[in-house]
């Protein structure tokens, strides 16, 4: 292991602990502000969906871009969990019958098999507007409109034009409300998945107060980020080890989904892997050494095995 290498797993490993540890704070029944009503059943499918052991991914690149410019640790760790309450939503909302219908999640029941499919809904729903609570808080940044700026961000990465948007695109590519509608899969999956990972790159640029320039880095940077991911997912799909996944590989084969590999194979899926490899370290030449660590995610993502 490189000495980058090492380093980029410390830090990884760090930060998913550290946002195990303020999720589960966020989520305890004694440290929610007053206001906020406690329903036990609620708050534990929460937490049981959420303090799960994920990779973190999404927080991760909060924190690294915001460390770039000197963001305090804390900002960006609230932010991150933030972040990590919209995507344990998506997943436990992905799950259901209605959807995926998947009985296994980060290998365990998914929340409606442990539970109930209202119960379920509910938690995904209580998650995603807790992460509206927690990016407005006052302790992310003293300045307003930075935090306007970083909720309508995330509204927007979440929403009609990002993952929600994304989502429902794939399902009538499946065919779920009539005839396959056709499937433009770059712009359905920068949307479905390359929106939320995009939003944790441009989030140290908002709460750093970046320049435009910089702020434009990021966003390429997180589009290559976003889009080497999902072809790393569709990759797995066809290669990878079905128990890493905690899901049945050649699923999405199995469907008949257009994904990247159905339309570029899978030479051409792996080549696309590299050029966007090569456009990241690009958007980020201009943060110098300060950009190493975001480099080794970028490869990190491309290169998973689950
Ligand atoms: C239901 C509104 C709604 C949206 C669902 C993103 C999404 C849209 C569904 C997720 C389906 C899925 C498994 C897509 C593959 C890519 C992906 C998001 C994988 C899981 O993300 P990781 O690998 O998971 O970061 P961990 O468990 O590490 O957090």
């Amino acid at each position: 292991m490189t000495t980058a290498t090492a380093d980029f797993a410390k830090r990884l490993d760090q930060t998913a602990e550290d946002t195990e540890a303020l999720l589960a704070k966020l989520l305890s029944d004694t440290l929610l502000p007053d206001e906020i009503a406690r329903p036990k059943r609620l708050m534990e499918a929460m937490r049981y969906s959420s303090l799960n052991g994920g990779k973190r991914l999404r927080p991760f690149l909060v924190v690294e871009s915001s460390a770039v410019f000197g963001v305090p640790r804390e900002a960006a760790l609230l932010v991150g969990a933030a972040l990590e309450c919209i995507h344990c939503y998506s997943l436990i909302h992905d799950d259901l019958p209605a959807m995926d219908n998947s009985d296994l999640r980060r290998g365990r029941p998914t929340l409606h098999k442990k539970t109930d499919d209202a119960t379920a809904i509910l938690a995904g729903d209580g998650l995603l507007t807790l992460a509206f609570d927690i990016v407005t808080r006052d302790e992310i940044h003293k300045d307003a409109n930075v935090r306007l700026l970083l909720t309508r961000a995330l509204a927007r990465a979440s929403g009609i034009g990002g993952m929600v948007g994304g989502q429902i695109l794939d399902l009538a590519g499946e065919g779920r409300f009539g005839d396959r509608e056709p499937v433009d899969v770059a712009r359905l999956q920068q949307m479905k998945t390359g929106a939320l990972l995009r939003y944790g790159c441009i989030a140290g640029a908002i709460l750093g107060q970046s320049t435009p320039k910089e702020y434009r880095a990021l966003d390429d940077y997180g589009r290559a980020l976003g889009e080497a991911f999902q072809i790393a997912d569709d990759l797995l799909d066809v290669e990878g080890d079905a128990a890493a996944l905690g899901k049945q590989t050649g699923q999405d084969a199995a469907l008949g989904k257009t994904t990247f590999v159905t339309q570029l194979g899978i030479e051409g899926a792996k080549q696309r892997v590299r050029d966007l490899l090569a456009r990241a370290d690009s958007a980020l030449s201009i943060f110098g050494p300060k950009g190493d660590v975001l480099r080794a995610a970028a490869r990190f993502v491309a290169e998973r095995r689950n």
